[in-house]
């Protein structure tokens, strides 16, 4: 057998199933979540869908399950999927099956009694799942469980990372590999906070086993995790940024180094910075939501550094491909090609979501945003574009990929990737115009009394744009089943894109830009500083009172 034979990894069916298994109950989620979502943009602009079409009983009730299919379900089960795939093609070799079957098997469990909870309405306490609206305990336990998939991703991962490095002495662990790795770990250590919320307090709050609970320490317990899960869905969209879309448009990573410097930031910086969701909390002292302020300020450095590297190494690309300059190189980058236009324009949207995080950031400024429509205008850009559109673009070639039949529709994909463009520079804009003329988030806005004139434009513009959005995801969905199972046998397997340093430093880059024992405890290290006298507070003021709403 020449090296060359060895070298290629030839993926087993059954591994290709488990990570289209992963991809498309994500996928399918978000179908609904996404139709939910277009009636609640109408509801805004005052046509109220829920009588004509009773797929919910009401306004919040819709919102839940929009919210928990679209950023719980949809980015996690894609995660899943896509993490342990990148592990498995960049180590060149298949994860334990056996492992990861059972990951599947206890997140579709966990997804099961959720889907049940919110379809028969005793579950709509909105995704952050705030006491004291009190859920039925198969939703809580439900969730616990999709998080214990992400737990056992993290050994899945963990252990081939360490057995690679055995075998493997003096060299670096593949990108892709660390990148997965580096999102699960601050993860794994991120979402212990929601697990003792949902496990330890809630889930037993609802089976009536304990007559109450403490409401701001549960929303502590929340945005400890709350916070840092936005990083868990953007670091696998990073990941195909950094190491993927370079290669997908004929260019180089412009710096290796720097790329897992940025990965290996965000470990300790997404942890300790949850207060910025509490600033009007009472029971929090001010001076901790004063150092959570300034973290997160300091969690935008690693967020620069990707920006200033991932467009660079996209100028590569569109040198390479003739373009001249300033800018005559974004023309030349493969605008043809869906998966590229979806995640450039992704990138678009995610600059200007990253600004209006800052507004949210601002201790002063969020007094005026705090909870008003401006917080969904920003949140829309960033993990509904920034991450859910990259996510469709990553799917036009993985899927092709896994299944071995062409893309439907390259043409259909590029359409799409634009009218969710167009229709996302829309909706925020009308949601984030109604924020601050003080329209609030969370409302059936199109049935309250207090509707106020000034409103009525911007919450056309957010129907408008959601109508726009709807189709373009009617497109996506479309072309995916079709790619499924009208398209096609491709000729020869697509490839998976995996870039290549400008510069390949090989086993010259520094071991400490490939460990990770430092970064992680750097994050426990800042977590406790951040924490511990406001978490000794609120537990030695602890009153398990507040008992179970369910106004719905
Ligand atoms: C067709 C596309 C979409 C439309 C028309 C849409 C529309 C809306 C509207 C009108 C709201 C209600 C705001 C409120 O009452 O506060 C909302 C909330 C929300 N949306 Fe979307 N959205 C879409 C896609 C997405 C995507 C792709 C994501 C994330 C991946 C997402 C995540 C959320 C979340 C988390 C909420 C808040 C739920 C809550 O407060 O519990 N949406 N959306
Ligand atoms: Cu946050």
């Amino acid at each position: 057998m020449s090296l060359a034979a060895i070298k290629q990894y030839e993926m087993p069916r059954s591994e290709r199933n488990l990570y289209l298994s992963f991809i498309l109950i994500g996928f399918a989620h978000l179908m609904v979540g996404l139709f939910l979502g277009f009636m609640q943009g109408m509801q805004h602009a005052g046509i109220d869908l829920y009588r004509v079409i009773p797929i919910v009983r009401h306004y919040y009730q819709g919102l839940t399950i929009h919210g928990v299919f679209n950023v719980l379900v949809f980015t996690t089960f894609f995660i899943a999927g896509f993490l342990l795939f990148v592990t498995s093609t960049s180590l060149k070799k298949p994860i334990n099956l056996r492992l990861g079957w059972l990951t599947f098997c206890v997140m579709t469990i966990g997804l099961l009694l959720t889907d049940y909870a919110v379809f028969t309405n005793q579950a709509s306490v909105l995704y952050t799942a705030y006491s004291p609206l009190e859920a039925h305990w198969t939703f809580y336990l439900g969730l616990a469980l999709v998080v214990v998939g992400t737990w056992l991703q993290l050994l899945i991962v963990g252990r081939m990372v360490l057995q690679w490095r055995k075998e493997n002495p003096g060299q670096r662990t593949p990108l892709l590999a660390f990148g997965a790795l580096a999102t699960l770990l601050m993860w794994g250590l991120a979402s212990i906070p929601l697990a003792v919320l949902f496990v330890g307090i809630l889930l037993p709050w609802s089976l009536d086993l304990i007559p109450g609970v403490d409401v701001l320490f549960n929303r502590t317990l929340f945005w400890m995790s709350g916070h840092p899960i936005v990083y868990f869905w953007l670091l696998p969209a990073y990941l195909s940024w950094y190491f993927m879309l370079p290669k997908q448009v004929g260019g180089k990573l412009f710096s290796e180094p720097l790329a897992r410097l940025a990965f290996l930031l965000f470990i300790p910086l997404s942890l300790p910075v949850g207060f910025h969701h509490q600033y009007v909390d009472p029971g929090v002292a001010e001076g901790y939501k004063y150092i959570h302020f300034i973290l997160t300020f300091a969690v935008f450095m690693p967020s620069v550094m990707t920006a200033f590297t991932v467009l660079a190494s996209l100028e590569t690309g569109g040198r390479a491909r003739g373009g001249k300059g300033l800018l005559g190189w974004v023309t030349k980058l493969p605008w043809n090609d869906p998966s590229v236009t979806a995640q450039l324009l992704a990138m678009v949207l995610f600059a200007l979501g990253g600004i209006s995080g800052l507004i949210n950031a601002s201790y002063n400024m969020n007094l005026v945003v705090h909870n008003t429509l401006f917080v969904p205008g920003h949140f829309h850009l960033t993990v509904g574009t920034a991450v859910a559109l990259t996510f469709m673009g990553i799917v036009y070639w993985l899927v092709p990929h896994l299944t071995g039949r062409r893309l439907f529709s390259a043409k259909m994909g590029v359409v799409q990737a634009w009218l969710w463009f167009i229709g996302m520079t829309i909706m925020s804009r009308g949601m984030s115009w109604a924020g601050m003329l003080g329209a609030p988030r969370r409302t059936a806005l199109g049935s309250a009394p207090y509707f106020m004139d000034e409103w009525v434009l911007p919450s056309w513009f957010t129907a408008i744009g959601g109508v726009i959005l709807t189709i373009s995801g009617f497109l996506f969905f479309i072309n995916m089943l079709a790619s499924l199972w009208l398209a096609p046998k491709a000729e020869k397997q697509v490839e998976v894109p995996v870039a290549e340093p400008l510069i390949d430093e090989g086993a010259k880059m520094p071991a400490w830009l490939d460990r990770y024992t430092v970064w992680a405890g750097a994050a426990v290290l800042l977590v406790a500083i951040a924490y511990t006298p406001a978490l000794v507070k609120l537990i030695s003021d602890l009153s398990m009172t507040v008992p179970g709403l369910k106004p719905y």
